[in-house]
């Protein structure tokens, strides 16, 4: 039985935790019960028609037929207008310790308090079947189920926005989306509308570094930095404000793949980031972050060389340190991706005693839209009673009626009322403790349209950016402007962005100019020189090996003693290794014994594994040089830095794979991250030298 279909039968385990428990009670009755109409009409024919004469035409009257037609005709609702494609999962969040000093928030208050939590990772650009491996930004949105409320926090994996007033968000997204006349392309950005805006939309320039990093092309949604990216507000009960900044970061390290390898992966498994994720919390690989917290004191609001209200910027780690608090693991994978995945809402304003906003225009305009778009989305203004997000607190209020209601409201529906017992009668009388205040901001100002003189530097902290890369970065991101203003149709279009560039650097305009066939556009002179090495993913590795994927070659004849050896020792790391061999089933060990094949080499491909060992056995590497997948599946492994480990004739396959002989005769040379052992070294050396190699995830200097 596969994984898949393992899950779907688990049944429903003890409940986790209070919104586990609130989700069972929406749980259907198990699949062994009888078949019934909407009506609960047992049914015993679901296969045929009631017909006049079985060569007959269908009746009408036959309900059970029309009812089960209906209701498929009306399976879908429209998919978000931006984030369609996503994957989510449920878990939890325990602070390290209390935040009181900064918050009232209920969730924060005390070391170790578990919050459950749903967490939705999504792209941004491609509609709900586009693939998962595009070059876009990652939606990173959590909902806390607290005690107090939800609370959401709908983040990025970039800390900044292409735009700083939301205002400018229909025509960013439009210009970001399929072209209106054909609707291509599906997913990504390398399309002249998206360009043309961003040209000439300096504001946009920030984002672009990073939209045109790797950050763009995660490895897997566990391996991704997130962020709230606007500045909050903590709010203490004695209504004491502070500005605050969220950042999540992941475990495992922050990993990204190379754009060859991103295209190829989206037509290998377009499923790579979903399946990614809901493979680990089967295997209980439970993928988690730390959540921080920059923190700014209200007095130092004007501090800054940039505004803090202004989304297009960061707040570099090097002047306000990020300061963990706690923890979140996703344990549970949905157990349906409709009901609870596409149903989930996420809304900026779902705030919670203790944390409030600040004019961020970005974030004001937010605080409109999501509300709104889910009520067409989701059918209505009773959306918050679907399972996935309903909060485990208590539910009062006076809302009635509209599509889709669950509740039976009895009694009174205004207030004041003295029919109903004065119910429900505001909070807070007992001192006010889990209220919602709002945070007391003095607000005086013209009522103008004009963006403030303090949003005006769009490219400063775009140099910072890629001051802050180290050179293989650098190398990436000249790449991917090539390749996206490559697509670009119209000339003026590029000309304008290549210009745009110069005042980011000189070096970047000019490589990105060259690649289009363009001259180098005038330099600027004053480009700012300042870094910031907490920006760079050399930086951000993280340690260890855990659900790293490596590909074991084979054939018949393999050395199996030595694929076990090398197994057994990645394995005790938490990687995990699969033997592909041309066919299903096993193949002979060169001692005359067997070797058992988990993958047919031509269901999977390179793309899907983080490094590469060809097995000792010459009657194997023989036939595994002969085989066209197999050369391509070490030659493409190559090509996108991952680790490349031989056993003894194992070398001969790197050979005809084009592996540069320097490399694979020079000593086992980890600066390359290809492992041959020398000749002498045995099955552990090598599984060692490749348990370092595989932490260091990539060699980008090949
Ligand atoms: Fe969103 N965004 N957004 N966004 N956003 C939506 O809400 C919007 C922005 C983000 O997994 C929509 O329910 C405006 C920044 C995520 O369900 C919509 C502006 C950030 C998700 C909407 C922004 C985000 C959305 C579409 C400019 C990172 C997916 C469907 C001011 C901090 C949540 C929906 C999920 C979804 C509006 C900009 C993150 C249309 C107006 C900045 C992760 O309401």
């Amino acid at each position: 039985m596969s994984a898949h279909h393992q899950s779907h039968q688990r049944g429903n385990p003890a409940p986790k935790d209070a919104k586990d428990e609130q989700l069972a009670r929406f749980r259907a009755a198990p699949e062994s019960d009888a078949l019934t109409t909407d009506q609960g009409v047992r049914v015993d024919d679901t296969d045929n028609a009631l017909r006049s004469g079985t060569r007959g035409p269908t009746l009408l009257e036959d309900f059970h037929n029309r009812e089960k037609i209906t209701h498929f005709d009306h399976e879908r609702i429209p998919e978000r207008v931006v984030h369609a494609r996503g994957a989510g999962a449920y878990g939890y969040f325990e602070p390290y310790e209390s935040l009181s000093e900064y918050t009232c928030a209920d969730f924060l208050a005390e070391a170790g308090r578990r919050t459950p939590v749903f967490v939705r990772f999504s792209t941004v650009q491609g509609p709900r079947g586009s693939a998962d491996t595009v070059r876009d930004v990652r939606g990173f949105a959590t909902k806390f189920y607290t005690r107090e409320g939800n609370y959401d926090l709908v983040g990025n994996n970039i800390p900044v926005f292409f735009i700083q007033d939301a205002i400018k968000f229909p025509d960013f997204v439009h210009a970001v989306k399929m072209e209106p006349d054909n609707e291509m392309p599906t997913g990504g950005t390398a399309h002249d509308t998206f360009w043309d805006f961003a040209s000439l939309q300096p504001e946009t320039t920030h984002m672009l570094m990073w939209a045109m990093s790797d950050r763009a092309i995660p490895r897997s949604f566990r391996m991704m930095q997130g962020f709230g990216v606007h500045t909050f507000r903590f709010v203490t009960a004695d209504g004491r404000g502070t500005f605050v900044k969220f950042h999540w970061k992941p475990k495992l390290g922050v990993h990204s793949q190379v754009w060859d390898e991103a295209q190829i992966t989206a037509g290998r498994d377009p499923d790579y980031h979903r399946r990614d994720l809901w493979e680990a919390i089967e295997a209980g690989e439970y993928p988690e972050w730390e959540l921080g917290v920059q923190l700014v004191p209200e007095s130092d609001e004007f501090s800054f060389d940039f505004d803090l209200l202004d989304a297009t910027k960061i707040i570099p780690e090097e002047q306000v340190p990020v300061r963990p608090i706690g923890r979140l693991v996703l344990d549970r994978n949905p157990q349906n991706f409709f009901a609870e995945t596409e149903q989930v809402a996420f809304h900026t304003a779902n705030v919670v005693p203790g944390i409030d906003f600040t004019n961020d225009p970005l974030l004001q305009g937010r605080n409109f839209s999501y509300l709104d778009t889910q009520l067409i989305r989701l059918g209505g203004p009773n959306f918050s009673q679907i399972p996935v997000n309903r909060p485990i607190a208590d539910v009062h209020h006076n809302h009635r009626d509209g599509f889709g209601q669950q509740v039976i409201h009895p009694g009174t529906n205004y207030f004041p009322n003295s029919l109903g017992g004065g119910c429900p009668a505001h909070a807070g009388a007992g001192g006010g403790a889990g209220v919602f205040r709002h945070y007391a901001e003095r607000v005086d100002g013209q009522k103008i349209r004009v963006r403030s003189e303090s949003f005006q530097d769009h490219y400063s902290q775009a140099a910072l950016f890629w001051n802050s890369m180290s050179d293989w970065e650098r190398r990436h991101i000249v790449e991917a402007f090539r390749f996206e203003l490559g697509k670009v149709g119209s000339t003026e279009v590029r000309e304008r962005m290549v210009g745009n560039l110069a005042n980011v650097n000189g070096d970047l305009a000019k490589s990105v100019a060259e690649g289009v066939g363009l001259p180098a556009p005038q330099p600027v002179a004053g480009v700012p020189s300042a870094t910031s090495p907490a920006l760079s993913q050399e930086n951000l590795l993280g340690s260890g090996i855990r659900t790293r994927k490596v590909a074991v070659l084979a054939a018949e004849g393999t050395d199996a003693g030595h694929v076990t050896a090398v197994r057994e020792r990645l394995a005790a790391d938490g990687a995990i290794v699969e033997v592909l061999a041309a066919r299903g089933g096993s193949v002979r060990g060169a001692d005359g014994g067997s070797l058992k094949v988990d993958r047919a080499l031509p269901t999977m491909a390179s793309v899907l594994y983080d490094a590469v060992l060809v097995a000792d056995g010459k009657e194997a590497v023989s036939a595994l040089a002969a085989d066209p997948a197999a050369v391509r599946f070490v030659e493409e492994a190559y090509r996108h830095g991952k680790p490349l480990a031989a056993l003894g004739e194992g070398t001969r396959l790197l050979t005809e794979a084009k592996v540069p002989e320097a490399v694979v005769l020079g000593e086992s040379a980890p600066d390359h991250g290809v492992l041959t052992g020398n000749g002498t070294a045995t099955a552990d050396d090598v599984a060692d030298a490749l348990a370092a190699a595989l932490a260091r995830h990539r060699f980008p200097y090949r």
